[in-house]
């Protein structure tokens, strides 16, 4: 079963359940106290609970006219890195002095986790993300989303972009909250699948497509059978010590990079596409 997020032409927030593009709105009313989102998240049983506020009076609408929300609420949004070979390979060729420390985090057990944004900040699909002004060497990372409830059960999954300007990332590792935490840095959806309708792990493939002007710029491809770490593992490690009575969001790291002499421009269109979950489109800006 899938959930997503939209905003209605009364510009209130609706959730509704996703069945072969069509969705059926839930009846059940956002307040600031209870989100309808995440009361279904973290409801016992979410996919029953769901079932249950189907609407008998709203008729189903197309999920191409409706205009989608990011499908979070209050949820924190953190991040794991270096958890594809991939990933620690293009982090110590950009980061020379620093390149030790990659090395170190990939075969730690200690994973690196970083928060990566509050919900407020979170773009939805179709949505604008950016690059920064002071970047000149910016990517989009691809992730699986594990979407977690406050006990730290995993609910669900979505898309996330990690954006990531890789030249301030490179220059110096403190710098690594800039080169990840600003307006337009994170995006998720277009929906969440839920747990049991997940498909296995290994088998989920993240493709990441990039567009500029009409033509693809980068094509690359993974498997989440690539991924050194369990999601497990690093849930464990994320709630060693942090509790999160709105659940958590945590992008599990990117196993696609592109090319270092590729960056992204202005009015690119990024496309990343997951198995079991979609596919979650955005256009890139750069405020002038
Ligand atoms: O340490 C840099 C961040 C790495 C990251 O975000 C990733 O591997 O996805
Ligand atoms: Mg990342």
């Amino acid at each position: 079963m899938q959930l997503c997020k939209w905003r209605d032409a009364t510009g209130q927030a609706r959730v509704g359940l996703v069945r072969q593009e069509m969705v059926y709105p839930l009846d059940l009313a956002d307040t600031p106290e209870h989100p309808a989102l995440s009361t279904i998240l973290h409801a016992k049983n979410p996919s029953q609970f769901a079932e249950s506020l189907l609407s008998s009076s709203a008729s189903p609408l197309h999920i191409d006219e409706l205009s989608l929300l990011p499908p979070i609420d209050h949820q924190e949004v953190w991040a794991a890195g270096v958890t594809f070979q991939r990933s620690e390979e293009a982090r110590k060729r950009e980061s020379h002095d620093a390149a030790i420390f990659y090395d170190k985090v990939y075969r730690a057990p200690r994973p690196e986790l970083f928060f990566k944004a509050p919900a407020y900040r979170v773009i939805g699909p179709g949505g604008r993300v950016r690059i920064r002004k002071d970047s000149l060497w910016s990517v989009p990372e691809p992730e699986l989303a594990v979407i977690c409830d406050p006990d730290l059960r995993i609910v669900g999954y979505t898309i996330g972009n990690d954006m990531s300007a890789r030249d301030i990332e490179g220059e110096n590792p403190l710098y690594l909250p800039q080169a990840k935490i600003y307006d337009g840095s994170c995006a998720l959806g277009p929906v969440i699948t839920l747990a049991p309708a997940m498909p296995p792990l290994p088998q989920v493939q993240v493709i990441l497509t990039i567009q500029r002007q009409g033509r693809t710029v980068f094509h690359g491809q993974t498997t989440m059978a690539q991924m050194r770490r369990t999601i497990e593992e690093l849930i464990s490690w994320l709630g060693r010590e942090t509790t999160f009575p709105h659940g958590v969001v945590l992008l599990t790291g990117t196993g696609i990079v592109p090319p270092d002499d590729f960056t992204l421009e202005p009015d690119d269109l990024i496309h990343i596409e997951i198995t079991g979950v979609g596919r979650l489109a955005n256009i890139v800006e750069r405020k002038s």
